[in-house]
């Protein structure tokens, strides 16, 4: 179990759990920590305590640049297994060996907010895996969705500095419901398609392990005999991808920021691991032109029914880091670290990430040298002529550090292909120097349009409100420029429902896309259900028995729901004690509620977070002598079960996630 982070962390983990003398930083036990060196009890401090210099010069040093986006992120360790060789498609050596098992950190995180924000703005979710293979790191930096805002990488600190927060007043964290926001991707109406999964659902995932995760663009997938194939990586999450209601993410934020780190945290620490399937959409290179849309646009997808994703092998992150900071703040992902068999498309957006990431890490970590902290380092050896810097933490014995040489034999000395050296593929370009897009890429709306024909009604309605609550935040003329300029141009109805709930103008042409393809499989009705790692709240009057208690929680925790008691106060009944109060969680945190009660009244805090749960389509359960008279709805209502006499009703529905026909 601890293999994987003890492989990264050998020689430089320091167990603060052990009994230990403190010391100094230079190994000096301290005999005070309390008290500054002083000329007298109440005297100045004397310059000469270096103690306390040392201490507080540590202290004053120990922040460093949060990431400029995804911030505020959540790591953990697990490990890869790919089910059959690949070998047909990539000479990768961990895509090739069924039963080799490869470490690998994945960092989950939100894009816009600060690392200290919450935990479920809108946003996209960032999801980058590093796997620490036998050939070298290979990071799939990708998102929670499977295109992006902009075409060409010129284009990202223009989107970046008008999705953060506005520059003159620091307002608002977290959220694109704001003028500069919705200003450039009307202005930049590439960024429709992305506009419209970021409105949707999928910006507010339930929980890390119910996203799915993607790489957006296109890359290339080599094999030995040197056959290139284009291909678009996948994670499917094996709990199904799953959502919170915007009222609800609202609310969720202020009772639990960090409700999505701490779900995964718990889980992982409860044995139930977050699993992601890997999948590949492949298009042969002899097809590449097959489509209606060019496969190097980052703006589009593969629709799956068009291109299947063929289901290649399993992630199972099941270990948390022992320390945030070492990990999880210092790991340094870039879409430019690939294996031998792995290599890039023309992708303009891509090209471009092949520069930044290692930019910012130079800035970020201090200097070149972060590929030789432990998180970063990989568990294959690495030797090169590369020397000192900030922060070297290697001794490189030996008198040369120069290729070629005769004085070292020519030592390190780089590999051919055929013995592991990476080569690029030898793609044949040619071409004027332009500044300029390909006509390729000009269309816009059409997947726009496609992602809208593939919603359920719900999720369609999510969306339509999603649109309005932000472009009601926005000044009128912003507001009227990104419905005439995005939505007017996807969906006529669109545009009609968004201009009457924020007082805009409608244009007076409807130029709606006539695109009437839809994918289903981009329909979060159309995932997998599970009750793995689904909640219940258990709300308990003073006077149920513990009995009761014992009997509801063994029945449930039997299904595979994690239980939790919930009463006005904490105590304890026999052996079972209350876990948490009315004021410590809320509805909202859980999947789904039950009520149970003696012979006493529901009183109003129980009834408020009944409510919720009720108007966030939950599934309720009830039992004992529980009586509806103060609250809206009835045990005849929709998703409202006996646990006693329907209890598998009630598992159904929280199965289900929601109650959607409530
Ligand atoms: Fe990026 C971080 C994903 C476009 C420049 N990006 C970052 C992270 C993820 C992504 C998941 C966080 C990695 C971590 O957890 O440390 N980025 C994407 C995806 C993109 C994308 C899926 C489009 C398909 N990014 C993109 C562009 C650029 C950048 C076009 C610049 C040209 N991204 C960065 C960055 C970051 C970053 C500024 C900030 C921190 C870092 O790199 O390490 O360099």
């Amino acid at each position: 179990m601890s293999r994987k982070k003890d492989e990264l962390n050998q020689r430089d983990t320091i167990d603060n759990t052990k009994d230990a003398p403190l010391t100094t930083n230079q190994g000096l036990p301290v005999s005070e920590d309390e008290f500054s060196l002083k000329a007298g009890k109440r005297g100045p401090t004397l310059m000469e305590d270096f103690h306390f210099r040392e201490k507080m010069t540590h202290f004053d040093h120990e922040r460093i640049p949060e990431r400029i986006v995804h911030a505020r992120g959540f790591g953990v360790h697990g490990e890869f297994e790919v089910y059959e060789s690949l070998e047909k498609y990539t000479k990768a050596k961990f895509l090739t060996e069924p039963g080799k098992k490869t470490p690998v950190f994945v960092r989950f995180s939100t894009v816009g907010g600060s690392r200290g924000s919450m935990d479920i703005p809108r946003d996209v979710r960032g999801f980058a895996t590093k796997f620490y293979t036998d050939e070298g790191n290979f990071d799939l930096v990708g998102n929670n969705m499977p295109v992006f805002f902009m075409q060409d990488a010129i284009k990202f600190p223009d989107f970046v500095h008008a999705v953060k927060p506005e520059p003159h007043n620091e307002i608002p964290q977290a959220a694109s419901a704001h003028n500069t926001f919705w200003d450039w991707v009307a202005e930049n109406s590439e960024s429709a398609h992305m506009v419209m999964w970021l409105m949707s659902d999928r910006a507010i995932p339930r929980s890390y392990s119910m996203m799915e995760g993607f790489g957006v663009h296109t890359f290339r997938l080599v094999n030995a005999e040197g056959k290139s194939r284009f291909v678009k990586f996948h994670w499917k999450p094996v709990e199904g991808t799953h959502q919170v209601l915007w009222d609800e993410a609202q609310i969720i934020n202020g009772k639990n920021i960090d409700f999505n780190r701490q779900t995964l945290w718990e889980n992982i620490e409860n044995g139930h691991p977050a699993e992601f399937e890997l999948g590949l959409q492949i298009i042969e290179e002899d097809q590449e032109h097959e489509m209606d849309f060019d496969i190097l646009d980052p703006t589009k997808l593969w629709p799956e029914e068009d291109v299947p994703v063929q289901i290649v092998g399993k992630m199972t992150l099941d270990q948390n880091v022992d320390n945030y900071f070492a990990e999880t703040e210092q790991v340094a992902f870039h879409p430019g670290h690939v294996v031998p068999g792995i290599d890039f498309s023309n992708d303009p957006l891509l090209q471009g990430r092949l520069f930044s990431y290692t930019d910012t890490q130079l800035i970020r970590l201090g200097g070149p040298n972060f590929h030789q902290i432990p998180i970063n380092r990989p568990i294959c050896p690495f030797t090169n002529n590369q020397r000192d810097g900030y922060g070297q933490m290697s001794i490189h014995k030996g008198q040369t550090a120069h290729h070629k040489n005769r004085m070292n034999n020519n030592q390190p000395e780089p590999l051919s292909a055929e013995e592991g050296g990476y080569e690029h593929y030898q793609e044949k370009v040619e071409g004027n120097k332009v500044r300029a897009r390909s006509e390729s890429f000009e269309d816009h709306f059409s997947q726009a349009k496609m992602f809208l024909n593939s919603l359920s009604d719900t999720e369609r309605q999510h969306l339509s409100d999603a649109f309005s609550f932000e472009l009601a935040k926005c000044d009128m003329d912003i507001r009227n420029n990104a419905i005439e300029k995005l939505l007017n141009n996807i969906d006529r109805d669109l545009a009609e429902y968004v201009a009457d709930r924020t007082g805009a103008e409608l244009p007076a042409e409807n130029e709606e896309s006539t695109y009437e393809k839809s994918s289903p499989a981009l329909s979060m009705m159309n995932t997998k259900f599970s009750l793995n790692t689904r909640t219940v709240g258990v709300i308990i009057t003073p006077d149920v028995t513990e009995d009761t208690l014992k009997e509801t929680r063994s029945k449930l925790e039997e299904k595979g729901l994690q239980v939790k008691f919930i009463s006005d106060k904490i105590y304890t009944i026999g052996s079972t004690t209350i876990d948490e109060t009315l004021a410590t969680v809320h509805s909202v945190l859980f999947d789904s509620m039950i009520v149970i009660s003696g012979e006493e009244d529901l009183q109003p805090p129980v009834i408020e977070q009944l409510e919720i749960a009720f108007k966030h389509k939950k599934a309720i359960g009830f039992g004992g002598n529980v009586s509806f008279a103060k609250l809206s709805f009835s045990e005849k209502d929709k998703g409202v079960s006996n646990i006693e006499t329907e209890l598998d009703n009630f598992l159904e529905d929280v199965k289900n996630h929601r109650v959607w026909d409530r």
